[in-house]
């Protein structure tokens, strides 16, 4: 089954499952020049952090195998050119994307007022039929910067996502290693939840009326929040 991105000639998700073989996934990292998104990935793939890393033309892919609740999975993780002028560079590849992290620079309002425009962006040029039904995480990045240079603080990033499909949020730095695994199992989590929900639409959505339901609802955010 494909998360609603069309024409995408690849495998489907539901036959790359089984239990011996990993599942691949294509993950693709958006935001604003400079937000950290090469870093980020080059964190997560070989745990080095380069302090003056050069703006990405296009783009470049790594893999990595990962596993996730006994599950093996295989992402193959697409690092964008953030800035304006690489656009036509960095869109065909989004099609066939199976999870889309957006990312953001907590030092930054301007990356963090774009995150609306980056997932239109997405949407558009990977042909997803319906937003809602495609895992998207947001991810802030640099919390190592001293508070003083903070402009985006956690409750507001937490509300955007609440506005804006329920995203789960991950504060990072990928400088210091915080959070950057838990980003990508965030998102592979993610991915897993809504392929288990279309998988069987209608086993999760029964009520059990014998069991006393909770008044609280589950807050839509994770709290993986800034290493202070
Ligand atoms: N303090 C801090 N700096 C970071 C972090 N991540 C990246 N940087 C710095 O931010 C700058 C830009 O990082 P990149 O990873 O190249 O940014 P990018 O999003 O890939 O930029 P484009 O390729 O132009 O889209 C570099 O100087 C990095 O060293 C972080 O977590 N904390
Ligand atoms: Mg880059």
């Amino acid at each position: 089954m494909s998360n609603s991105v069309a024409a995408a000639p690849r495998t489907s998700i539901a036959s790359n499952r089984n239990s011996h073989r990993s599942t691949l996934l294509k993950v693709v990292i958006l935001g604003d020049g400079g937000v950290g998104k090469s870093c980020l990935m080059n964190r997560f793939v070989s745990n080095h952090f380069d302090e003056h890393s050069f703006h990405t033309i296009g783009v470049e892919f790594l893999n990595k195998d990962i596993e996730i609740n006994g599950e093996a999975y295989t992402l193959q993780i697409w690092d964008t050119a953030g800035q304006e002028r690489f656009k036509t560079l960095r869109t065909p590849f989004y099609r066939g994307s199976d999870i889309c992290l957006l990312t953001y620079a907590v030092d930054d309002r301007t990356s963090f007022k774009n995150l609306a425009l980056w997932r239109s962006e997405f949407l558009y040029y990977a042909d997803v039929q319906d937003g809602a039904l495609f895992p998207f995480i947001v991810v802030g990045n640099k919390v190592d910067v001293p508070d003083l240079e903070k402009q985006i603080s956690t409750e507001e990033a937490r509300a955007w996502c609440a506005e804006n499909g329920n995203s789960p949020l991950v504060e990072t730095s990928a400088k210091n290693a915080t959070n950057v695994e838990e980003a990508f199992g965030a998102a592979v989590t993610a991915w897993a939840k809504l392929e288990a929900k279309l998988e069987r639409p209608f086993v999760e959505d029964t009520v059990d009326l014998s069991k006393q339901q909770s008044p609280h609802r589950s807050s839509c955010c994770m709290p993986m929040t800034s290493a202070e």
